[in-house]
């Protein structure tokens, strides 16, 4: 598969380290991906990048509902929520973009889900799938027409925001080993990365290798 350096665009998402093996919402082999997204980094001209970005009171920790344990599902006036541990934490150093990253060639950082009731996934909008970050404007004035998503996690954050590009417009491309999933159990002895590849794949989404970009 061939980049264009001027349409094509790398969107890191959620690459933190509260989301790194030893992180407060910890995704396995999540610090793998570092040095595959520092190659990556290399190879596109422009790269964006995400921050989950929470209030430390935010909606969607097991810790402020009464009786609840993380990775429990509850409903939420936007539709279901997981509940997660405390993760996030806007301003704290777990929130920051992982230091080990080359951010020379990312453009623009789009922080998402700082409102205390809603959470955020997706890249383009919060989960009740219509309050906007901005992102789609910002790539669409820049030209940009394909995004290649890496980061974590390939089952929430990763699949809302290909989902969000395909939706709107774009096209959209998974490097598969540039991203790790949490991979809770769903139907049928399956995770949800299964299910998140499976979902997307019908919407026009496309899970590659790194190794399938053409070299430079
Ligand atoms: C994420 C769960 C909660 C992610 C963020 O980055 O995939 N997952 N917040
Ligand atoms: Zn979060």
């Amino acid at each position: 598969m061939r980049i264009d350096a001027r349409t094509d665009i790398l969107g890191l998402i959620d690459v933190q380290p509260t989301f790194m093996p030893v992180g407060e919402l910890p995704v396995a082999d999540g610090d793998v991906i570092v040095p595959v997204i520092n190659r990556l980094l290399k190879r596109f001209q422009h790269a964006f990048a995400t921050q989950d970005w929470h209030p430390a009171d935010h909606a969607s920790f097991a810790s402020v509902h009464a009786g609840r344990q993380p990775y429990e599902t509850i409903e939420m006036t936007y539709g279901a929520q997981v509940l997660w541990p405390d993760h996030g934490i806007a301003g704290s150093p777990a929130a920051a973009i992982h230091p080990d990253i080359d951010q020379t060639r990312v453009e623009v950082i789009i922080r998402k889900g700082f409102r205390r009731t809603l959470d955020s996934y997706s890249a383009f909008f919060e989960n009740d799938r219509t309050t906007p970050t901005g992102l789609e404007g910002w790539l669409r004035q820049r030209g940009f027409t394909r995004i290649f998503f890496c980061g974590l996690a390939t089952d929430f954050c990763v699949a809302w925001s290909a989902e969000d590009a395909v939706r709107i417009g774009f096209g959209a491309v998974v490097i598969e080993d540039a991203c790790r999933g949490i991979g809770l159990p769903s139907r049928d002895g399956r995770t949800t990365i299964d299910e998140a590849r499976e979902r997307l794949t019908a919407q026009g989404v496309r899970f590659i290798e790194s190794a399938e970009l053409n070299p430079i």
